[in-house]
């Protein structure tokens, strides 16, 4: 954090220096004009023109121990989880404050009264390595597109991704920034948005609006046709990017113009919009057809600046040399609304003789959300047809895998495919087979194909895995331990912390040598892999590995094992005693010790 950082203790609001109280006049100054300026009632042009110079304002630092860096895919959660709790105990709150606070999370599903204060401009912490620092990267680069398609985004979030590229990107290489407008409905994205991106913005910076709801895979589809730069950059309209970002993108596709690059997505708190560093992990999926975040080799952890094959992308953010997208297909055009299709474009990368790679001196930071604001107009689940689509068109037999967890979408339509396949046989791509012998070897094929499952099953009956460990899982934040909310005998029942009793063998797990958690030697801790959101619950050992496979590694972290992600306490201070999954982030919250 720069110089000028402003720091909040909260419960308490301590500041212990004549300095500390100048800022703080200041803050609440600006945060006033910034409140005015950005509240739900839309206010047009000339107060605008004064948030760039007057909301360069320092982000907010986090109270101690909260947890942070859940995903989209974590559980939507209560406001008696820990929503506004952080604002109530520091920050002035008055009723219309708190008004903007709610309204926001309905709408957006995170904290735009938060988000509105910061502004349109902030320093961010350098989350890069030391040893990227010393890189040099070429002067002569292609220039960058930046393509943003959004839809009712939380209009301080989206010019605070524009604003962050426009000063952190250098002017000869930013060709321009295409927004494209997906129909939104919310006030402030219409007219008053083209106020300001007339009045405001450099001529750059280019507003396409779509007729109807696309989504954003058309989107952003529509996006790319109206760029004229040599390099496609996507985000998503609440990212910030970070110190010297486009660079270490640009570089290698110069290098190969069929890699495609992905920043490391740094972490922005839904509830604090505090900005913090993810560790270094790769894309993976589930037979699910769910993308999740797998560890990288440990050849790659050693050289901290150097780029990592990727076998999938998260989707939203990376880098690609336009001309080779058209040359690969854009995007399946007949996938709606949201879903799928970062693992469909992942797979042709690979498959039609590209790479996909994660470059960790590049960081953007992105808002985690909770749960996804918006719907599909029809109110479908585009995330099936769009699954649907990419499993029939690239997974050849492996699209069994899918079916086998998705029964009821065996005989689902799914649309016409025929000129997404006559592509791929135009472009010679590999098989599914050699995607995942050559890139992503570690994907587990549940119980052999086409053979059931049950024998695996019976020959457990016989011989259960050994046991490695036995003991309490304690957690080292809140001090308790994980329990069965209800019986541990009932099956689906959810696991929660609570007060650890030594003398209580239902708190008791086994951890055997098939990476299953049993409790009290009954049922197994399971993730749905259809349903990450879920928090993990207690179901009858299935024997096959993946939703009910952890591992207990590293710094106390308990990793599962089908969704890349850590179990963690959601919030601390509450006596629920919630758990769920979470991208890992090593703090406190996500560590567990098993204890005899
Ligand atoms: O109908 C829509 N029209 C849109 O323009 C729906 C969405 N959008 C916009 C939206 O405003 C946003 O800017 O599309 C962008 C992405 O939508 P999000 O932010 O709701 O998606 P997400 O961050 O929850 O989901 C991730 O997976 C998606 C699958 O379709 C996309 O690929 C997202 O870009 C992707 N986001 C990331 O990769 C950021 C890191 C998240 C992780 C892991
Ligand atoms: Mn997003």
């Amino acid at each position: 954090m720069g110089s000028a950082t402003l720091r909040y203790f909260c419960y308490g609001c301590v500041f212990a220096s004549v300095t500390w109280s100048v800022l703080l006049f200041l803050y609440l100054s600006f945060g006033q004009e910034s409140r005015l300026a950005l509240s739900y009632v839309p206010v047009q042009g000339p107060q605008h023109r004064f948030q760039p110079r007057f909301t360069r304002r320092p982000g907010l630092l986090e109270p101690g121990h909260r947890a942070r860096g859940q995903d989209a895919r974590t559980p939507d959660l209560s406001p008696e989880m820990g929503e506004g709790k952080f604002q109530s105990g520091c920050m002035i709150f008055n009723e219309e404050d708190q008004q903007v606070r709610d309204m926001g999370y309905h709408k957006h599903a995170f904290n735009v009264l938060i988000s509105n204060r910061i502004g349109y401009h902030r320093d961010l912490p350098d989350t890069r390595n030391d040893k990227c620092k010393d890189k040099t990267y070429p002067l002569a680069l292609p220039t960058a597109s930046i393509v943003i398609c959004f839809f009712n985004e939380a209009f301080s979030a989206l010019m605070r991704t524009v604003h962050s590229v426009l000063d952190r990107t250098p002017g000869y290489l930013l060709h321009e920034i295409v927004l494209v407008d997906d129909n939104s409905e919310l006030e402030d994205l219409k007219e008053e948005l083209g106020v300001y991106v007339q009045r405001n913005l450099p001529s750059k910076v280019k507003l396409v609006r779509n007729e109807k709801r696309e989504g954003l895979i058309r989107g952003r589809m529509i996006g790319a046709s109206h760029a004229t730069g040599e390099v496609l950059v996507f985000l998503d309209s609440h990212c910030e990017v970070n110190e010297a970002w486009l660079q270490p993108l640009l570089t290698p596709i110069k290098e190969n113009r069929h890699t495609v690059v992905c920043p490391v997505i740094d972490i922005i708190s839904a509830d604090t919009l505090v900005y913090s560093p993810s560790p270094i992990v790769r894309g993976g999926f589930n037979w699910g057809l769910h993308f999740k975040w797998d560890p990288v080799p440990l050849s790659d952890l050693n050289n901290p600046s150097g780029a990592i094959r990727s076998p999938t992308m998260a989707g939203g953010l990376f880098a690609m040399d336009r001309k080779y997208f058209n040359e690969l297909g854009q995007y399946d055009s007949g996938m709606d609304i949201w879903g799928g299709e970062n693992l469909e474009i992942s797979f042709r990368i690979w498959m039609c003789g590209g790479q996909l790679l994660i470059i960790p001196c590049s960081r953007v930071g992105h808002i985690f959300r909770k749960r996804r604001p918006y719907g599909s107009p029809g109110g479908q689940d585009t995330m099936a047809h769009n699954s649907l689509r990419l499993a029939h068109v690239w997974m050849d037999e492996y699209k069994e895998q899918y079916f086998a967890l998705r029964p009821e979408l065996r005989n689902r339509e799914y649309g016409d495919i025929s000129e997404r396949v006559a592509m791929r046989q135009r472009l010679q791509c590999h098989s599914f087979q050699w995607y995942l012998d050559h890139v992503y070897p570690e994907m587990q094929v549940a119980s052999a194909q086409n053979k059931p499952a049950q024998p695996v099953f019976m020959n457990r009956a016989v011989k259960r895995p050994r046991v490695q460990q036995r003991g309490r899982l304690r957690n080292l934040l809140v001090d308790k331990c994980l329990v069965a909310q209800g019986r541990p005998s009932q099956k689906g029942t959810a696991v929660v912390a609570r007060a650890c009793d030594s003398q209580d063998a239902e708190q008791e797990w086994a951890y055997d040598e098939e990476h299953e958690l049993i409790l009290a030697g009954l049922l197994c801790l399971d993730v749905s892999e259809m349903r990450s959101s879920d928090p993990p619950r207690l179901m009858k050992c299935h024997g096959s590995g993946g939703s009910q496979q952890w591992t207990l590694g590293k710094n106390s972290r308990l990793y599962q094992v089908s969704v890349g992600q850590c179990l963690t306490v959601v919030d601390p201070f509450s006596h629920k005693g919630y758990v769920a999954m979470a991208i890992c982030d090593g703090t406190e919250a996500q560590q567990w010790r098993l204890e005899g």
